[in-house]
């Protein structure tokens, strides 16, 4: 997995400005059928509830949740190394480097399947800096009737607002200050994202985002792979991936939890 994927300045732009991107068939065939392999092996194991948080059944309506599966799978662990998607997420926030936060797999199971309802990322993260994205890879083919995705553009422009309770779903957009949306000019129709397996979005962590329930008759399998642009510090909130460092607040996310998926590129000198 080292090839490169060749984004455009206006690719890059277009994410700067909207808050996110579609890349289509940036897997190929091979790369596909294995993260498919790897995620429907791990699914088989029983994981402790470090790397399992679907053991609700009204959150398993919403997805199927595990958390930080490289930690757990050779081929999950090869699938999130990836440098392309990694080298993706460094361009696209124009950073140095890029660390993992983490990765997890969100199925959304066919049958009494609920929305994953308009939320930030940024509030549930114990982050510091803004900044950090997501890559939201389709294992299959996604289209609005088996939850793919939405976004509002520019809604990362509003920063971060209170996270919302997805079990218990609140109107987001009744938290978005009348006049912040009139001076950024925001448009609220959803962006949906049909598109093939193998292919992904990118969205920074205040983004809006959603995914309609599965109404087809098989799983909705995605990876979403997690990165940290440059230094983020932990803001001493609780989360699943920190709780059992012991960090302290103001602490930089690095080390071997954290690991770098796409240094700086070497200058070349003379
Ligand atoms: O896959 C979904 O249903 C929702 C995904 C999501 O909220 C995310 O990737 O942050």
């Amino acid at each position: 997995m080292t090839a490169t994927y060749s984004l455009s300045e206006e690719q890059v732009r277009f994410y700067q400005e909207n808050g996110y991107l579609q890349l289509l068939n940036v897997l190929t065939a091979d790369e596909l059928m294995q993260a498919r392999q790897a995620l429907d092996e791990v699914l088989e194991q029983q994981l402790d509830a470090r790397h399992d948080r679907s053991e609700d059944a009204e959150y398993r309506k919403i997805f199927v949740q595990k958390v930080n599966l490289w930690q757990v799978s050779a081929g999950m662990r090869r699938y999130v190394f990836n440098t392309r998607l990694a080298e993706i997420a460094r361009q696209l926030t124009r950073a140095n480097t890029i660390r993992l936060w983490h990765d997890h797999a969100l199925i959304k199971m066919p049958g009494d399947s609920k929305a994953s309802s308009w939320h930030q990322d940024i509030p549930y993260w114990p982050m510091q800096e803004d900044g950090a994205l997501s890559c939201w890879m389709a294992l299959d083919d996604v289209y609005v009737e088996n939850g793919c995705m939405a976004f509002i553009p520019k809604s990362h422009k509003l920063g971060r607002l209170e996270p919302i309770n997805l079990k218990a779903p609140q109107d987001l957009f009744k938290l978005v200050p009348d006049e912040q949306a009139r001076t950024l000019n925001l448009d609220f129709t959803p962006r949906f994202q049909p598109m093939p397996a193998g292919s992904c979005t990118f969205h920074d962590g205040r983004t809006f985002h959603y995914a309609g329930p599965n109404q087809s008759s098989k799983p909705r399998r995605a990876i979403i792979t997690i990165y940290m642009p440059d230094e983020i510090h932990y803001n001493g909130n609780p989360h699943i991936v920190t709780d059992d460092l012991q960090l302290t607040p103001g602490a930089t996310l690095i080390g071997e939890r954290f690991p770098i998926l796409a240094p700086k590129p070497m200058v070349a000198t003379a």
